[in-house]
């Protein structure tokens, strides 16, 4: 028909998007939809849909519209059946304007309840009083258009294609403003999205990372930069098994199957404002200890406690700096939770014990769902408590149960396991694995029982093609609710039990690290990316991975430094400590059966390259742990993509080969083999050198500007790591020791690289490094520093003693000329001028900081 003639390529909203039928033109147009065949898409590629709905596609009707205190009310309604089963005809529209820059859109069933995240967010209380956004509504067909108020830009208009809502079935479209799509989590992917018809599937799943795949976390949230450098962002509070189908349009797709359609748009305008309007909603992340910023070390297949020792042993024989020993599940007996091989890790206490006396730390693994026997009490008759998932499944250690974490018995239940288990082993910190959940069996030994839970209508382009793939099955009853809808928020769940257990067990700040995660699992946990293999491509992936996770309020992530699977080699495993002394988490883990990968394992020189740039995260740590705080304050990153900081620049939009520590510090590592030199994007402005002191001045580009983009190629021997100060800066470092705990004790040292007009900025936050909520009771300082044309300072508050030691030296980068003198509060100090640094040495007591100038 000619009205389908009349849909461009790019617009053509997938009618058909069943991945086991070959869509014919008579399967197409039973739906009412329009079947024009295009060429088929490249190998490996989709390509645009050959059924789709015409522009006339019965959709909803906004039959009501009215004002309420926080918004208005509507009522939509069908009047034609869509092609899914138990299509629900009227729904119910829920809008709040909840803030100047958030709008909150909802819309559920009408008549009947159905299930909806158990997630705390914000009640608001008051309408917004100048939102920055305005909404309209399409009333026949429903549609959604929003709009930023400053430029016009429409942010969101549903109109493109039908709203569906089907009881397994919910689809809603829209076109975007531009094709700078980021977010949409867990996958392995480029930072920047393509839109060239890209379906992005959200199910936890347990897989080695690869390119298209579900992984193991569900972050359904989109941040778009606009063409004009405002950003916004996009989140569906939806825990269901969904598709997010990203096409040329540009347009965007989400297709879940349960729960409701609950939205929260951030209208920012800048990229930083929208992540942390996104962590307004969904919590910010907490404040870790300051021992989790050490470095960590793990292998799987460290034969013994013994030789976990050895290794222990070895670093600090070397010097190199290590926070946190790791024992993969090699010390368990069988594979088995809250067991210990009585054989071959006979010393583990007191190999935990020796660490603490070297201020060093101790965290071992949890696998899901390996339990024992003993865990489950002397039979399996726990099982009656109904605490665990209905159904078993198979995994090492062969028929086990996966306990329900939604249900709160279980978590008595799970503390009253590590307490047990601490009395051992006092263990710092837990890693939680395979809580996707993973399951060496597709749902039970016996499959899954016949049902619109194990087979629904529609399944979405999961890896396995059903959702009980390596997984239990959807059907299984859990306290809150079915598997179906808890799946994505296992890991979740059992990370809360995990943080309140260890809160309890040993009143501080707890470390855990979650392999699978939903949005607002940044409060509870960091997470690391999975099963990487020894590659410099997975090396390179780690860059957007880390990024996202910036964007998805999870700061504390990074990937197996070296490289999990495979073998790693002398030049990677190097280059990639470099890069890893930079991610937020920085662990070294390995595979069991591979070749020692730990720093101690390679020749001298690459051994001490790994220690230097090791040293180099210590003598940062005062700047990283202010950047955390900033993060569990107000939802700020830390490991940030140059465009947070360069909105106006495009040319930053795509690069995720480099990435910034805060505002201020430009990480350029080495990605390939067998090179020299790397060549990274430079921002406009005055950058140090963070070694050499050198400055280089890039002119970078705003928006709409002729200037060249300035790509610097910068010598990088096999020992050396680009770094590189961002202008305006001031950065709080100390003399690093081998665990975070000496170099706390040491003096601190300021970096100030100074701006094109003599001025810097920087701040540090102190406390004690591992008591709760030392911010939220007063018992911290924090200090900002200050350097302007008339002189520089310090200005602090402090809620309690928490003082930093001493202030031992001042390096300034950026001084024209020499000074004549350098006062500190009125007295003359010595000082060496080098180039063009000024460099006074003195040493003052920091706690005696007033306002010095
Ligand atoms: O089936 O505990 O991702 O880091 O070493 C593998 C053994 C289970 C998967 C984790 C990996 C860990 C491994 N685990």
């Amino acid at each position: 028909p000619p009205k389908c003639l009349l849909v461009p390529e790019s617009h053509r909203f997938d009618c058909y998007p069943e991945r086991r039928v070959v869509v014919t033109q008579e399967l197409c147009e039973s739906r009412g939809c329009c079947f024009i065949q295009s060429p088929p898409p490249a190998e490996g590629k989709q390509g645009v849909p050959w059924c789709f709905y015409p522009p006339d596609f019965p959709s909803y009707t906004l039959e009501s519209l009215n004002q309420t205190a926080l918004g208005m009310v509507g009522v939509l309604v069908r009047r034609e059946k869509a092609y899914y089963p138990r299509d629900i005809q009227k729904l119910r529209l829920d809008v709040e304007f909840e803030t100047d820059t958030r709008l909150h859109i909802k819309i559920t069933d009408a008549a009947n309840p159905r299930y909806e995240v158990p997630l705390d967010v914000p009640q608001v209380m008051k309408r917004a009083e100048n939102p920055i956004y305005s909404l309209n509504f399409s009333w026949d067909p429903f549609g959604v258009l929003l709009q930023r108020k400053a430029t016009g830009t429409v942010l969101l208009n549903t109109t493109v294609a039908p709203l569906i809502f089907a009881d397994q079935f919910l689809q809603i479209s829209t076109s975007l403003p531009s094709k700078f799509l980021y977010g949409l989590g867990e996958h392995r992917d480029r930072f920047l999205h393509s839109l060239d018809w890209n379906t992005l599937t959200l199910w936890a799943r347990d897989v080695p990372p690869t390119e298209s795949f579900n992984l193991y976390g569900a972050h359904p949230f989109y941040l778009l930069m606009e063409e004009d450098g405002n950003a916004h962002g996009v989140f569906l509070l939806n825990s269901n098994a969904m598709e997010v189908v990203l096409q040329p349009a540009p347009g965007l797709t989400w297709r879940t199957i349960g729960g409701v359609l609950d939205f929260y748009i951030f209208l920012g305008p800048d990229p930083n404002m929208v992540i942390q309007q996104y962590q307004q909603v969904i919590g910010f992340p907490a404040m870790p200890p300051i021992w989790a910023l050490g470095f960590h070390l793990c292998r799987w297949g460290y034969g013994s406690s013994n030789e976990t020792w050895q290794t222990v042993r070895a670093m600090r024989n070397y010097q190199i700096p290590q926070d946190a020993q790791w024992n993969d599940i090699d010390y368990m007996d069988g594979y088995r939770d809250f067991t210990l091989d009585s054989q071959k890790f006979t010393s583990l206490p007191s190999l935990v014990e020796d660490l603490h006396k070297h201020g060093q730390h101790y965290v071992m693994i949890l696998v899901f769902p390996l339990l024992s026997h003993y865990a489950l009490g002397p039979s399996w008759s726990f099982l009656a408590l109904g605490i665990f998932v209905e159904g078993q499944a198979a995994v090492w250690p062969g028929f086990t149960a996966f306990p329900d974490f939604s249900n709160p018995d279980t978590h008595q239940w799970w503390l009253e396991n590590l307490q047990h288990f601490y009395s051992h082993v006092p263990f710092d910190g837990l890693w939680i694995d395979m809580n996707e959940p993973s399951n060496f069996m597709d749902g039970s030994e016996h499959g899954c029982p016949p049902g619109e839970l194990d087979s629904p209508p529609y399944t979405p382009a999961v890896l396995g093609d059903s959702l009980s793939a390596k997984t239990v099955c959807a059907s299984a009853e859990q306290k809150v609710s079915v598997h179906y809808n808890l799946h994505n928020l296992y890991g979740l769940m059992e990370t809360k039990a995990t943080a309140s257990a260890l809160v309890k067990i040993r009143g501080k700040r707890p470390f855990i690290i979650s392999r699978s995660t939903f949005p607002s699992q940044g409060r509870y946990s960091g997470h690391w990316l999975g099963d990487n293999r020894s590659q410099w491509k997975d090396m390179y992936y780690s860059i957007p991975g880390v990024l996202s996770f910036s964007l998805f309020g999870i700061p504390l992530v990074g990937a197996d430094i070296c490289g999990f699977s495979g073998s790693t080699s002398e030049e990677l495993c190097t280059r990639w400590t470099q890069l890893g002394a930079f991610y937020p988490f920085a662990r070294n883990h390995n595979t069991q059966k591979e070749k020692a990968q730990d720093p101690t394992a390679f020749s001298p020189a690459a051994r001490t390259a790994m220690k230097d740039v090791l040293l180099t995260r210590y003598s940062l740590l005062p700047f990283l742990y202010t950047l955390f705080h900033r993060a569990h304050l107000q939802g700020d990153t830390v490991a940030r993509p140059l465009f947070f900081e360069f909105p106006g620049d495009v040319a930053t939009w795509e690069l995720d080969r480099q990435f910034l520590w805060g505002r201020s510090l430009l990480v350029t590592p080495v990605l390939e083999p067998g090179v020299d030199s790397v060549t990274g994007y430079v921002p406009r402005g005055m950058w140090y050198d963070f070694y050499t002191v050198r400055s280089i001045a890039a002119f970078g580009r705003g928006l709409g500007d002729l200037c060249f983009i300035l790509w610097v190629g910068s010598p990088a021997p096999l020992e050396h790591l680009n770094l590189h100060i961002r202008e305006g800066s001031i950065l709080p470092t100390q003399k690093p020791g081998t665990t975070t705990e000496v170099t706390r004790g040491n003096p601190l040292r300021l970096i100030v690289a100074l701006s094109s007009d003599a001025t810097a900025w920087g701040d540090l936050f102190w406390d004690d490094g591992e008591s709760l909520d030392t911010f939220e009771k007063g018992n911290y300082s924090y200090v900002m520093f200050n350097v302007t044309q008339v002189g520089c300072g310090g200005e602090g508050r402090s809620g309690g003693s928490m003082v930093p030691g001493h202030l031992e030296l001042i390096l300034i980068f950026g001084v024209q000329k020499p000074p004549s003198k350098v006062l500190l509060n009125g007295q003359e100090k010595p000082f060496s001028y080098l180039d063009n640094q000024v460099w006074p040495h003195f040493r003052v007591p920091f706690a005696g900081w007033g306002s010095p100038s």
